[in-house]
């Protein structure tokens, strides 16, 4: 996690789900009945503690200070073949890519992937079950039931990791939300100034025959990032796990677009120099901008180490060749 940030990624919980609530050894007794058979109903389950996808998360701050999560103990059974109440669940909802792992072992329980997906982390304990469960022919009026099962005490990791093939880096205002709306379903927010982006956005790219790959819209990076400065620093972290970089630079930028790329990669660099070790694409963006001219000129200038492509998102201007110089880097990987 990036220093001072309220960006968590990385969580231990300990988790204790609900006892079992005890069956009931009742028998059966009323006015007319003086010896009644059993009918001692079965305990309550006890509360599970279940993760649930939620794209209303983006972190995992809301449980960074929740170190203790209890689900309730079920209810034990009652006369009348009451069962008891199950224990409450109790549901946190997690950011899509949150994966759940056993913090003794390490070993991986599940991930989570989609909106609205449920899975059982730590089962509550069974219900014991009533007295009349053990009637027989030679055992009419069973005196005992079974106690509820204890519920389960575990210590869990939950781990961020972002679900991404592609990682956009830019300045404010570069163009990379606008690019990541036409490549995918994805709205992010689009405006004419620097900052909108606050916080990564997903998207799904669809490509040529039904393939498809994600791709990362982060905030932009300034110069002065990997010190601390503006919001793009706090998601360096997803870009580090992102295959491939793609950074982007406006054609109508003050600086060269060699100047602009080159502080984006000191950035990357004095944050993480693994960075480095991730293949990257440079963009010029908003290339509609440019007449043929201008365009070769400034092509003439661009630095040499690194693949490029000019295109324009509003002008739908070499998108599709774009997707091709992507996938084929993906798939190299
Ligand atoms: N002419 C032109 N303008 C574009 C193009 N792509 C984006 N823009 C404009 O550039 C501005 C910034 O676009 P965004 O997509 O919000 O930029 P961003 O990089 O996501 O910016 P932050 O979220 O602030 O980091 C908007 O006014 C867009 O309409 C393009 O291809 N051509
Ligand atoms: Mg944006």
């Amino acid at each position: 996690m990036a220093q001072g940030s309220n960006f968590v990624d990385y969580v231990k919980v300990c988790c204790r789900s609900g006892h079992g609530g005890a069956g009931s050894s009742h028998l059966h007794r009323d006015k007319f009945t003086a010896k009644g058979g059993p009918d001692g109903g079965d305990g309550g389950r006890g509360g599970h503690i279940i993760l649930k996808g939620s794209t209303q998360h983006w972190t995992l701050l809301h449980l960074k200070y929740r170190k203790h999560i209890i689900a309730e103990s079920g209810g034990p059974g009652g006369s009348a073949l009451r069962t008891g109440a199950n224990g409450q669940d109790e549901i946190l909802e997690v950011p899509l890519g949150t994966v759940a792992k056993d913090a003794e072992t390490g070993e991986i329980l599940f991930e989570i992937t989609e909106e609205g997906e449920t899975k059982v982390l730590t089962a509550g304990g069974k219900g014991g079950l009533g007295n009349w469960h053990f009637k027989s022919s030679t055992q009419q009026t069973p005196r005992f039931s079974q106690p509820g099962l204890p519920g389960i005490e575990q210590w869990v990791i939950l781990e961020l990791k972002v679900l991404a093939d592609v990682g956009l880096v830019g300045f404010p205002n570069a163009g990379k939300s606008t690019l990541l709306s036409v490549v995918s379903a994805a709205k992010p927010e689009i405006a004419n100034y620097p900052f909108t982006t606050l916080v990564p956005n997903l998207g799904i790219v669809s490509y040529r025959d039904n393939k498809s790959f994600v791709m990362a819209d982060i905030p932009g990076i300034i110069e002065g990032a990997s010190e601390g400065k503006g919001l793009g620093i706090r998601f360096l972290r997803h870009i580090e796990r992102n295959s491939v970089l793609l950074f982007m630079v406006p054609a109508d930028t003050d600086r060269t677009i060699e100047e602009e790329y080159n502080i984006l990669l000191n950035e990357l660099t004095s944050y993480n120099d693994e960075l480095l070790t991730k293949p990257r694409l440079l963009v010029v963006t908003k290339s509609d901008m440019l007449d043929e001219e201008l365009e070769e000129q400034m092509k003439a200038e661009l630095p040499k180490d690194i693949p490029y492509i000019f295109i324009s998102s509003v002008a739908n201007k070499n998108i599709l060749p774009l997707k091709d110089m992507l996938w084929k880097v993906i798939n190299e990987q």
